[in-house]
C-alpha cells in the first residue's frame, strides 16, 4: 500500500512539478497542502525555488523562452489560489504608502505583485506603476502620490543601469521630499554588491523580508 506523503515530501514535490512545469500536478499539490493547513507563504516560497530551477534549466538551454512563460503562468495561477487566504491571514491597518514599479525594459512583474499583494495584506497602501517604468514616471508618481518608501523591481542584468538611472534622478531633483525617501530595491538576482553599484537603500529577494523591512523603515511614520 502506498504511504502518504509527509509534508517535507510534499515540499520537495512541488518544487520538482513547478521545476518541470507540471501545471496540473502543481496546482493539485497546493490544493492539498492547502487541504492541509500548510503556510499559504510557505507554499509561494517552494513556488519561488521551483522557478528558480526554471530559470536554471533556461541558462542550460534545456528549457527555452515557452519554458520561462509556462513557469510564469504556473506561479500565476498558484498565488490565484493563495492570494485570498493570504489577504484573509493578515488584514492590517495602515501602515504607509510604497510606490512600486518593474524599472526601464524589464517586464518581469510575478515578485513585484507578490510584494504587492502582501504589502496590501498588512496594511500598505500600495501605487504599483506596472513594468517597464521610466525614471521619469518614478519621479512623476512620486510628486503627486507622496510615498513612503519607493520600490524598484528588476530581474535581468540590464535592469541595474535603469535603477542606477532611476535612483539618481530621484536623488537630484530639486525636491529635498522626494530626494530622500528611502528607496529599496528586489529580484532575485540582487545583492549587497548590485545594491551599493544602484545606490539604493536596502534590497531584498524575498517579500515578506520586503514587508519586513518596509514595516521597520516606516516604524516612526505610522505611530
Ligand atoms: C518567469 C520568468 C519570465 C517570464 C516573466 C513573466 C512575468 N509576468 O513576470 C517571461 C517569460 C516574460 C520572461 C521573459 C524574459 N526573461 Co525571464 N525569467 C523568469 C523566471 C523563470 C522566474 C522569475 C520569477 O517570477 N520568479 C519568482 C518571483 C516570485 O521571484 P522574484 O522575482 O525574485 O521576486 C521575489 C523577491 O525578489 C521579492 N521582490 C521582487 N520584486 C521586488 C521589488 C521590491 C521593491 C522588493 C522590496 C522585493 C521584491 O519578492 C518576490 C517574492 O518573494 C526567471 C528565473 C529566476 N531565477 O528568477 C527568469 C529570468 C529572470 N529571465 C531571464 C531572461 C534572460 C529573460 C528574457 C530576456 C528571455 C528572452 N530571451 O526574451 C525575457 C526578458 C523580457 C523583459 N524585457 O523583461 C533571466 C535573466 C538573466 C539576467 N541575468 O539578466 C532569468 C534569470 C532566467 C535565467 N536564469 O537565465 N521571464
Amino acid at each position: 500500500m502506498n504511504q502518504p506523503l509527509q509534508p517535507s515530501d510534499l515540499r520537495a514535490e512541488l518544487i520538482r512539478c513547478v521545476a518541470d512545469l507540471q501545471e496540473e500536478e502543481a496546482l493539485a499539490l497546493v490544493q492539498t497542502r492547502l487541504a492541509n493547513g500548510d503556510d499559504p507563504l510557505l507554499i509561494v516560497e517552494d513556488c519561488q525555488e521551483g522557478l528558480r530551477q526554471v530559470g536554471e534549466r533556461y541558462e542550460q538551454r534545456e528549457y527555452y523562452l515557452a519554458g520561462l512563460i509556462m513557469a510564469g503562468e504556473i506561479f500565476r495561477q498558484v498565488m490565484e489560489l493563495l492570494a485570498p487566504l493570504i489577504q484573509v491571514r493578515f488584514s492590517g491597518h495602515e501602515s504607509g504608502v510604497i510606490l512600486l514599479g518593474t524599472v526601464a525594459g524589464d517586464i518581469h512583474d510575478i515578485g513585484k505583485n507578490s510584494l504587492s499583494l502582501l504589502l496590501t495584506s498588512y496594511g500598505f497602501t500600495v501605487h504599483d506603476l506596472g513594468v517597464d517604468v521610466p525614471a521619469a514616471d518614478f519621479l512623476a508618481a512620486a510628486t503627486v502620490r507622496r510615498p513612503d518608501i519607493i520600490g524598484l523591481a528588476g530581474l535581468l542584468t540590464s535592469s541595474y543601469d535603469a535603477m542606477r538611472d532611476t535612483i539618481r534622478l530621484l536623488r537630484t531633483v530639486g525636491d529635498p521630499a522626494i530626494a530622500s525617501l528611502p528607496i529599496i530595491v528586489g529580484g532575485n538576482q540582487i545583492d549587497q554588491q548590485v545594491c551599493d553599484y544602484i545606490g539604493a537603500d536596502a534590497w531584498v529577494t524575498d517579500a515578506m523580508a520586503g514587508v519586513r523591512l518596509c514595516q521597520r523603515l516606516t516604524a516612526g511614520a505610522s505611530t
